[in-house]
């Protein structure tokens, strides 16, 4: 059986989560936080979480997982239609990381944990946010999904992306993120209503004081 490492806080594990029930794809959860001891690097060389082991191995980064998954089990594919169409999402989703997720990171220790970040990072982030949420609005139909009348990948990214640059966004910037890309707060509601990813929320709520236990510690040691 497919072994996924990761844990229930996690952003980009939940992409996979929500991957996984919406295709219907079953697996073992293995609960990772993100770490470098030699015994999960000989499984995961970034360290980083999530992770997929198959039985033919295993596989990092989640936009190469999600496609795998959709080889692996064609029924409700998050990558579909033509090789355009299917070239579309993918470009939908690296926009997201590229200019949403990875900006918004850099920000999150002060935004999600109270360790300041330093003002000219915050500039910098704070123009790569906008940036980044206008050419989604430029390059995005959200007709109600982001890749037109189907769910895709590029949704379940900009869900577990776009939800914790907001926070970001507002929390530093005072910026309504989402304002920048009309059609995506209708998104939201219609993402957050489907049931697999209420299920999800329950999970990371739950999962929060041990991730808080955790933090504590990593951050402990890192001073
Ligand atoms: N590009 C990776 C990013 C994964 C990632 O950054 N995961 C976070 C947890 S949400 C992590 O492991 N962070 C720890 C670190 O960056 O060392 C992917 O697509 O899976």
């Amino acid at each position: 059986m497919l072994k996924l490492y990761g844990f229930d806080v996690s952003n980009y594990y939940n992409m996979l989560k929500l991957a996984m029930a919406i295709k219907g794809i079953e697996y073992e959860a293995v609960v990772t936080y993100p770490n470098q001891t030699p015994e999960y690097l000989a499984i995961c060389p970034t360290g980083k979480v999530p992770a997929l082991e198959t039985e033919d191995g295993v596989l990092i980064e989640t936009n190469v997982i999600m496609e795998y998954l959709d080889e692996l089990s064609p029924e409700k594919p998050l990558i579909p239609g033509t090789a355009y169409e299917r070239a579309r999402v993918r470009e939908l989703m690296k926009m997201i990381e590229l200019y949403i997720e990875l900006p918004a990171r850099r920000c999150h220790t002060e935004a999600f944990w109270g360790v300041p970040v330093h003002e000219q990072t915050k500039t910098e982030v704070k123009r790569a946010l906008l940036n980044g949420m206008q050419a989604l609005s430029r390059a995005a139909s959200f007709s109600p999904y982001l890749a037109g009348d189907k769910l895709t990948g590029a949704d379940i990214f900009f869900l577990y992306s776009a939800s914790l640059a907001s926070v970001v966004a507002k929390k530093l910037f005072d910026i309504d993120l989402l304002a920048e890309a009309p059609g995506s707060k209708e998104l939201f509601a219609k993402l957050n209503a489907m049931p697999e990813v209420q299920a999800i929320a329950k999970d990371t709520k739950a999962a929060q004081p041990e991730f808080e236990a955790y933090l504590a510690k990593a951050f402990a040691k890192a001073k």
